[in-house]
């Protein structure tokens, strides 16, 4: 038979101390194709819902997803069903991760902070939800109800006071989500559902759709102002479009996971950890970061066992083998600190003697997961964090998906006559400064009344 490309090909830095420059060129990253993505087909469905409504979102549903929804809005029947169809121990499983996840958001309700100037002047800071958010659930490889608790759950505590999911269609005939997906809105109280994904759902939420009986749209989709979930290249695609349109958060890629990892590290937990996040995509990426030899080669026996072991054998092994993936071995913790920094993973395990020291200095990660029985499938599911993270290197300065994600902050101004009178000089001067003397006015204007 035909010799495989070996897993996870090695870099060695151990016999010198390479430069920022250096290590940022050595790490593993996917490089794609043109760059064009699937741009002018994207642009041709956002018009298309634009103009032609729920009738349009049909029939890309059709050629994309291989059925055609009869009803674009999920009606109450089937999701009540789907939840009282759920398996108990699964219903168990999301109900936990639902508390741990929802008892992290709460944590994260800004207080309202106000600044005072003086007795007749002050400046607030007011956290203030969006008001209405359209949450996306991607098909695809798999099904992941987890991703409707983590989009739904922080949008709820924000205090987002209307909430609708969409997911494409399963391809099981029934038109329908997946009924695990439906189950998992249903145990989070979110009702309006809608079979349908790709770029035309993320259109449908930024336009809006009206009424329309025969596509199974009896009351209108009115527009969010937010999007948030993950998605393949074509809703990652339309969102880029729409930004202006509507809010969007991160553009999620393939998943990464990313390992510092000491000579004490236990190999068979390093394999799995690296095989559970390549087990997503072809595309994922794994990168162990080392500065022991020993564990390199230890390593190596618990990765082969594991990738003839695993169910998606063939994808993990397409994962590990491409460029996105490696192992760098470098000469000490201080550089696989500053390339785990360059780097900048979506998910980050710490596997050293001392892994909070480790901790304390990394700086750029989607999140970071702190010791050896810390895994990333923890924080998948059951953990409390949240699972849509930054990726490709925007952990440098993006965060995950958390409850800030769904307020703003609106800032209030509150002056009175005696406040105003302690600046307006000021005013006067630098109004007169930009050559903008009408700003002066204004201000004047009311100490001469
Ligand atoms: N690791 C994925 C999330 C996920 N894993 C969902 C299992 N289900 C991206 O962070
Ligand atoms: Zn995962």
């Amino acid at each position: 038979s035909e010799q495989a490309p070996s897993i996870l090909s090695v870099t060695d830095f151990s016999a010198s101390q390479p430069s920022d420059r250096e290590l940022r060129d050595a790490l593993p990253r996917l490089h794609q194709g043109d760059g064009a993505g699937p741009r002018e087909a994207v642009e041709a469905i956002l018009a298309e819902v634009k103009q032609r409504g729920a009738a349009a979102v049909q029939e890309f549903s059709e050629r994309f997803d291989g059925s055609r929804p009869p009803l674009l809005r999920v009606p109450q029947e089937a999701m009540t069903e789907a939840l009282a169809t759920l398996e108990p121990s699964i219903r168990e499983a999301l109900e936990a991760s639902i508390a741990r996840a929802r008892a992290f958001a709460a944590a994260h309700r800004p207080q309202d902070v106000t600044s005072e100037f003086g007795p007749d002047a002050s400046v607030t800071m007011r956290w203030v939800p969006v008001s209405r958010v359209g949450l996306y659930v991607p098909g695809g490889l798999a099904v992941y109800p987890s991703s409707v608790v983590m989009n739904v759950v922080p949008a709820q505590e924000a205090g987002v006071s209307s909430v609708a999911l969409a997911s494409p269609p399963a391809r099981d005939g029934s038109g329908l989500p997946h009924p695990t997906i439906l189950a998992a809105a249903e145990l989070l109280g979110v009702t309006e559902v809608y079979a349908m994904g790709g770029a035309q759902a993320i259109a449908a939420f930024a336009y809006g759709l009206e009424a329309d009986a025969e596509a199974g749209l009896p009351q209108a989709l009115e527009p969010v102002q937010l999007v948030t979930g993950p998605g393949n290249k074509f809703v990652a695609t339309a969102k880029g479009l729409l930004k202006g349109i509507v809010g969007i958060d991160a553009e999620a890629g393939p998943t990464e996971i990313a390992i510092i990892a000491d000579a004490g590290a236990n190999p068979e937990f390093v394999a799995a950890d690296l095989i559970s996040q390549a087990e997503h995509d072809p595309d994922a990426a794994a990168f162990l970061i080392t500065d022991s030899a020993e564990l390199v080669d230890a390593v190596r026996g618990p990765l082969e066992r594991q990738v003839a072991a695993t169910k998606h054998s063939e994808r993990v092994r397409t994962a590990l083998t491409g460029e996105q993936s490696g192992i760098l071995l470098v000469a000490d913790l201080d550089t696989a600190i500053r390339a785990a920094n360059l780097y900048a993973a979506e998910h980050l395990e710490i596997h050293t003697a001392d892994p909070d020291a480790v901790a304390a200095r990394i700086v750029n990660a989607g999140a970071v997961f702190v010791g050896e029985y810390s895994p990333v499938s923890l924080g998948d599911y059951s953990a409390g964090s949240n699972h849509v993270l930054p990726t490709l290197g925007t952990g440098t300065h993006a965060s995950g998906l958390n409850t800030t994600t769904f307020l703003k902050a609106v800032q209030e101004i509150r002056y009175g006559r005696e406040g105003l009178a302690g600046v307006a000089k000021h005013v006067r001067v630098l109004s007169d400064a930009e050559d903008l003397p009408a700003h002066g006015d204004a201000v004047d204007v009311r100490r001469t009344v």
